[in-house]
């Protein structure tokens, strides 16, 4: 019988290509690197907690490897495509992410790897993005962006004919899944070469950088990669140091014992030579980003993040910037002082996702699922957080407009539509809250099993 790779390791094979790529085309990001690496292996051996913390859930191995990327597409059928050809790799949309009402003219979803074991083995995710074009007002630019997008192929033949190999055998062979990536890794380059002429890219441009970004080329260059670091806040202040000039303020909630969700800041994105059919210009899209992954929160701790994070926005009445960054992230850690940073507290109160292991036990008893908090208590049950794997639209509408000029207070009428992207994907979207809440009753389960089985056996 023919010997099929493992889609997480062909996933794991693409992560590693797309940093290579990336850090050729642009080096800086390949600065960043650097950085992010000494300051975990510092991190790692100044705090043994940390180091066990990571060690127990698995990911200590996963550290050094990349994060996620981002793309944004132009069509449905890109769509459908992309979710084909992303499969082949082990990864699979999860949430669902609106960007409108935040004034960025897309929609999103994350294809990752959903099994806890594929994830250890290849986190890699890719932020991906649909332009909403149907959102161009000037109807002239709108037809003529919907016919250039339509024109358009981004995947090569060779590399949708072995999507579909895989999809009809079920896996592919070694040599099969080599040339599946060469090819598949075309569609995320940076072309120096745009395919319309400089006025039409300005007239793009003047709607909505992003809308330049992705209808002036040819494909969906992949605009930036993300490691993961043990603490942004370090690096966020080391960068300018380094010679990399950061984003004011770093998205998400503020600095913690117990990190929840996500925290992330970026490099802003270089302005970069495009030659487009008639005239050279330049275009800024590419960027590199740093994120801090804390715990998974339940939907009443996710909740409370929002209100928090609504609140905190408030008081600063304006949105952050340079002048008010430190401002805002005095208020930011003021505002969550009511969001406990314990995880025991997290847990006991129900706020956040965790794995549950038993310890040693030798009272006679039958335990439950209503006895968790007490076994917590007494120390018969340990826990460990579970990380966040996915993404925050604020956060994320944050990061797109840090880097796409100042066009940011457009407000476009539009309803979410999370059917139509569903049916471009040709898939429905997984909800991230249950593929949590099932990872942490999995643990449960075993562990009530174990602390069971050894107080039946003492009897
Ligand atoms: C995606 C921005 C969102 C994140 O980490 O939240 C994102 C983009 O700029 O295309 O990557
Ligand atoms: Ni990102």
């Amino acid at each position: 019988m023919t010997q099929w790779v493992s889609s997480s390791e062909i996933r794991a094979k693409f992560s590693k290509m797309m940093s290579e790529m990336y850090q050729k085309e642009v080096p800086l990001y390949g600065d960043l690197l650097e950085l992010v690496d000494n300051i975990n292996q510092s991190v790692l051996s100044n705090n043994d907690a940390i180091h066990i913390q990571l060690k127990h859930t698995g990911e200590l191995n996963r550290l050094s490897q990349e994060r996620h990327g981002a793309i944004r597409l132009g069509t449905i059928e890109e769509l459908n495509n992309m979710r084909r050809i992303l499969a082949v790799m082990g990864m699979y949309p999860v949430g669902y992410y609106d960007l409108v009402p935040a004034g960025v003219p897309v929609h999103s979803t994350a294809f990752r790897a959903i099994e806890v074991d594929d994830l250890n083995q290849s986190p890699f995710r890719i932020f991906t993005s649909l332009l909403r074009v149907e959102l161009i007002d000037d109807k002239e630019l709108r037809d003529l962006a919907e016919q250039i997008l339509s024109r358009r192929q981004i995947f090569t033949n060779q590399a949708l004919a072995l999507t579909e190999k895989f999809e009809q055998q079920g896996g592919l062979n070694i040599a099969d899944a080599e040339k599946f990536l060469t090819e598949v890794i075309e569609t995320f380059r940076w072309h120096t070469h745009a395919p319309v002429s400089k006025d039409l890219y300005m007239a793009l441009d003047n709607q909505h950088r992003l809308i330049a970004d992705v209808v002036a080329f040819k494909g969906p260059h992949i605009n930036h990669l993300t490691p993961r670091t043990l603490d942004i806040d370090q690096i966020q202040n080391k960068m300018l140091e380094c010679g990399i000039t950061p984003k004011a303020v770093i998205e998400g909630p503020p600095r913690r014992k117990c990190p929840i969700l996500l925290r992330q800041t970026s490099f802003k994105a270089l302005l970069e030579k495009v030659k487009f059919t008639d005239h050279e210009g330049g275009h800024t899209a590419r960027f590199g980003e740093i994120e801090q992954r804390g715990v998974a929160l339940t939907p009443k701790g996710r909740k409370l993040y929002d209100e928090l994070l609504i609140v905190a926005q408030q008081r600063l009445g304006k949105r952050p910037d340079e002048e008010n960054a430190f401002q805002y992230m005095r208020i930011l850690e003021e505002t969550f002082q009511v969001f406990p940073d314990d995880y025991r507290e997290l847990a006991l109160q129900g706020l956040a996702y965790f794995y549950y292991f038993a310890k040693p036990d030798s009272e006679n008893g039958v335990w439950t699922y209503s006895d968790l908090n007490t076994l917590i208590c007494s120390g018969k049950v340990e826990i460990e957080p579970i990380v966040y794997e996915d993404f925050l639209p604020v956060s994320a509408a944050g990061i797109f407009q840090s880097n796409l000029g100042n066009n940011e207070n457009i407000k476009f009428s539009s309803k979410s539509n999370r059917e139509i992207f569903e049916e471009g994907l040709g898939v429905k979207i997984f909800d991230e809250m249950q593929l949590y809440a099932e990872l942490q009753s999995r643990s449960i389960d075993i562990c009530l099993e174990t602390l069971n089985k050894k107080n039946i056996s003492m009897v």
